[in-house]
């Protein structure tokens, strides 16, 4: 009989890729869900996949009901993905976020030490490069001292270490995956990504002419796809040995970058950048594809501007990850480069956006 795995966050972006991962090798997949995220609009990602998985409700705050489910469930594996993910929202709401993902881990941890068979479940936590926020060297690796800038990342070193002392105090098999930012065509709309893609589609598809709004556009991050790191989580819980690992490509592109690159690909425009901070404006530039009085019409428009509506009070200012380890020890490697990330999810966007 298959292994038996459940998915805390299982409607969210690496839940439900780590759900078909998990029944495509044969697992029989549960999956917690907040009561109000039942709702069929946030179930969209696992819609098609929900006559095989077990939904259950349950709740990060509730430790009771999670006691309940990992007894219940007895899963041979546990993912540990649900969490409040945003880091801006974090800065607004930080007890919550504290209380989701920091204590919330918790929670998870408490369960399994408290179900009967504490040590037959492997438990893999969702760790953050948000911990490393003022990085203290780069790239960033297992042994990189942990610096948070948001309440997002504190919370996320909180619930680091304290799988590191239920490792070594319990004997528990649990493993912390530090991932770098992984995007892809599921990603919510909330994150820059997507946020960026869906806008640059609906510009491209004449849905909107209204300009892309955003905030630091000089933040550098390490974007891979989400599709390639929850392999890694699958992989860091065959191991007999439980750990930390870092999952990155460690390439680095500038927020600037991926606009630019999501315009190219889906309009062949390039970006003329003018002004600086909030000032600073991307105005369009038709490549040589574009007919001559089309491209005069678009050329010079403002398809870009800054708000300091979307600028954090802190912010991790650049992040490159060192997967050497990852690489070394579970045979990982990411599959899609930035390029390609860009181009599907924008291509996503268009198709799901067309009229
Ligand atoms: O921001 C800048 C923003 O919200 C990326 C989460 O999955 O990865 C993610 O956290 C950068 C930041 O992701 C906008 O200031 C500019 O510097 O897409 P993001 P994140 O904060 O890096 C880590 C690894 C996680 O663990 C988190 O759960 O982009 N930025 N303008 C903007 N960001 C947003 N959201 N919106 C903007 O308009």
């Amino acid at each position: 009989m298959g292994k038996v795995a459940l998915i805390t966050g299982i409607a969210g972006q690496d839940g439900s890729f780590l759900a078909e991962l998990l029944l495509s090798k044969g697992y029989r997949v549960h999956g917690m869900v907040r009561r109000s995220s039942l709702e069929p609009s946030n179930m969209e990602r696992i819609s098609h996949i929900l006559p095989e998985i077990e939904i259950h409700e349950g709740d990060l705050l509730d430790q009771a009901r999670l006691s309940e489910l990992v007894a219940k469930v007895s899963p041979d594996e546990l993912y540990a993905l649900a969490a409040q993910s945003h880091v801006g929202v974090s800065f607004k709401e930080p007890v919550h976020t504290a209380e989701i993902t920091g204590l919330g881990a918790l929670r998870i941890l408490e369960a399994v030490r408290h179900s009967p068979n504490p040590l037959k479940t492997r438990v893999y936590q969702a760790g953050s490069s948000e911990e490393f926020g003022d990085v203290a060297e780069s790239p960033q690796s297992e042994s990189t001292v942990l610096r948070a800038r948001s309440p997002y990342g504190a919370a996320k070193i909180f619930a680091h270490h304290a799988c590191k002392v239920y490792r070594e105090a319990y004997g528990m098999h649990v493993s912390v995956g530090v991932l770098f930012n992984h995007e892809s065509e599921h990603r919510g709309l909330n994150f820059v990504t997507r946020k960026i893609t869906h806008h640059v589609a609906m510009q491209a598809l004449g849905i909107t002419s209204e300009p892309l709004v955003l905030g630091n556009l000089d933040s550098k991050r390490d974007w891979g796809h989400a599709e390639d790191y929850v392999r890694a989580m699958w992989l860091m819980l065959q191991q007999d040995t439980p750990d930390d690992y870092v999952i990155a490509t460690g390439e680095t592109h500038t927020v600037r970058e991926f606009v630019e690159a999501a315009y190219r690909q889906a309009s062949c425009i390039e970006i003329n950048w003018s002004g600086i901070g909030t000032d600073e404006r991307g105005l369009a530039e038709p490549d040589e594809c574009w007919d001559e009085r089309a491209a005069a019409e678009i050329r010079g428009k403002t398809i870009v501007c800054v708000s300091p509506e979307f600028y954090r009070p802190a912010d991790v200012e650049t992040l490159t990850g060192d997967a050497s380890k990852a690489r070394r020890v579970l045979g990982w490697k990411p599959e899609v480069d930035f390029r390609t990330l860009v181009k599907r999810m924008v291509l996503n966007d268009m198709y799901l956006l067309q009229p």
